[in-house]
């Protein structure tokens, strides 16, 4: 689940390492962004669909989303009776994997700026870690919205990034599902020697050993995934043609 098409950059990832699985996804498009709601409002949303979602028989959810992650895991790992992956520590792993001891950036929406919640997970890793984070809520809906890869999208890319001409960071986190679709534009703006960590494949890696040790990996050679939409179909189904597998067999909805 995500609060729009962000998601679908985990699910890429998902169908590229373990293509024998079938994904539901669902973006709340109706309710984006979750960003600038306030956290009671992201967990009763996140609850909801997660909840559909358990009733369409799921063995696993991932909170495809920082957002929510930070606003509703621990309340979702509690109420669910099935596995709750989120993204945000995923994403830290990998950061410090990647940067060690030298400085880290995030960039994520409001919210989860505003919860501390990836300075903390690298903390918890790495206490001595310094981290240099930013709120880049505008840079959601240049994606959402279609427009990346426009002069836009660049000059808007280029204002949310300016602390980093400032403060330069080895390794930059990626934290809203949204941005590794603002790659070209981060890279062309920071330089290519920034690292930009995307959580997805770490998520995608604690997905597949969550399911290894309950014995619960698919082996279908037909998986065929779902896309639900709550708001704006056209949107989803733009975005799951531009970034999802084109061999995969799917329907939007
Ligand atoms: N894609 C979501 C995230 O990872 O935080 C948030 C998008 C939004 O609603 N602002």
């Amino acid at each position: 689940m995500d609060s729009g098409i962000g998601g679908l950059s985990i699910v890429r990832v998902l169908m590229q390492e373990l293509p024998h699985e079938s994904i539901i996804f669902v973006g709340d498009q109706q309710h984006f962004p979750y960003g600038t709601r306030t956290t009671e409002n992201i967990r009763e949303l996140a609850l909801k669909i997660s909840q559909y979602l358990v009733a369409q028989n799921v063995k696993l959810l991932v909170i495809a989303c920082n957002t929510a992650t930070a606003a509703a895991l621990p309340i979702l790992q509690a109420q669910l009776p099935i596995p709750v992956i989120g993204v945000i520590e995923p994403g830290a792993r990998a950061a410090i994997e990647v940067a060690q001891t030298s400085r880290i950036g995030v960039i994520a929406t409001d919210s989860t700026i505003r919860s501390q919640a990836y300075a903390q997970a690298l903390h918890r890793l790495v206490p001595e870690t310094n981290v240099v984070s930013q709120a880049t809520q505008p840079l959601v809906s240049v994606v959402e919205h279609g427009l990346t890869g426009t002069f836009q999208a660049q000059q808007m890319v280029n204002n949310a990034l300016a602390i980093f001409k400032e403060q330069p960071v080895s390794a930059l986190i990626l934290g809203c599902t949204h941005f590794p679709f603002l790659e070209y534009e981060i890279h062309h703006c920071l330089g290519k020697e920034v690292v930009l960590i995307d959580p997805a494949e770490e998520t995608v890696k604690t997905v597949h050993s969550r399911l290894a040790q309950t014995d619960q990996l698919a082996d279908q050679s037909d998986p065929q995934s779902t896309f639900y939409s709550t708001g704006d179909q056209l949107e989803l189904l733009a975005g799951v043609n531009r970034w999802v597998n084109p061999q995969a067999k799917y329907q939007c909805a």
